[in-house]
């Protein structure tokens, strides 16, 4: 499972990094609080401050980076059961992570459609409104025309509530990538492996620990089952792949510079 922190070496900021993070930069959009970006009543009284965010983020302006290539690696080598990602910037699928191994549990912006009367909307259409700085709107009903991806308050895709409970059956190691674990439902998957499943946070920070609130979070001190490897997500999965004897291979994947 993935956050934003596994896109920060492509160019993309993520939420909560102090100084770098969308958070801490929204001020040009002059927002009540940060969240306020993604949801539905702000982008109906101010929807210019998302869709120029949209803009900067859109899929085709980053490329992947080598922690998207070792989520490919696992599918290559016939170990990933499934990646769930909370990312839109869809730079798994521009790694070659395949459709049916992928859920996009915050949605991406491969489908567009009225926040009003739902009339979906071509995505190119809706690029080039967003590409020359106009809000698009509906045909239909002159509502707004938003990429589908999951605002706060919005239900996530079908599909994550498909999968999830008949992967977690399944799973025996989870890999934790560049998240804070604190946007929920997503955070809860990494308490949903069984007991005595293994689990690996790669991030920047320690998170997601156990406390009174989060009774099944990591514990890295007082079992075996949790590790971590504080660090960037591209170093951690290198230091994956030399473990498991895969450098070449992980090698062959990435592009040359
Ligand atoms: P977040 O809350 O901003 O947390 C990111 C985490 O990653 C933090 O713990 C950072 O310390 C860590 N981190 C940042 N860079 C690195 C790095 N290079 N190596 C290791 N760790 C790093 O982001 P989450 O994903 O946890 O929050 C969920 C939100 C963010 C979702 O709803 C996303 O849609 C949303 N988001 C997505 C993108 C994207 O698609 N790339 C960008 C920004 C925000």
């Amino acid at each position: 499972m993935a956050g934003a922190g596994i896109s920060t070496s492509a160019g993309i900021p993520d939420f909560r990094s102090p100084g770098t993070g969308l958070y801490d930069n929204l001020q040009k959009y002059d927002l009540p609080y940060p969240e306020a970006i993604f949801t539905l009543d702000y982008l109906r009284s101010k929807p210019e401050a998302f869709f120029t965010l949209a803009k900067e983020l859109y899929p085709g302006n980053f490329d992947p980076t080598p922690c998207h290539y070792f989520i490919k690696l696992l599918q290559d080598k016939g170990v990933l059961l499934r990646h769930y990602t909370q990312n839109i910037d869809t730079l798994e699928r521009a790694a070659g992570v395949r459709d049916d191994l992928l859920v996009e549990a915050h949605g991406s912006f491969a489908q567009a459609a009225c926040i009003d009367c739902s009339h979906r909307h071509d995505t190119e259409w809706v690029k080039s409104q967003i590409d020359k700085d106009a809000v698009p709107r509906c045909e239909s009903c002159g509502g707004i025309v938003k990429p589908s991806i999951v605002f706060f308050g919005e239900d996530l895709p079908r599909r994550f509530g498909q999968l999830v409970s008949e992967d977690f059956e399944k799973c025996d190691l989870l890999i934790v990538l560049g998240t804070s674990l604190t946007v929920h439902p997503f955070a809860g998957l990494a308490t949903m492996p069984k007991p005595e499943v293994p689990r690996l946070l790669i991030n920047r920070d320690s998170v997601g620990e156990r406390d009174i609130l989060n009774p099944d979070g990591f514990d890295f001190i007082r079992t075996n089952r949790d590790a971590r490897y504080l660090g960037s997500c591209d170093d951690g999965v290198w230091h994956l792949a030399r473990g498991l004897g895969w450098a070449s291979d992980f090698e062959a994947l990435l592009p040359e510079k």
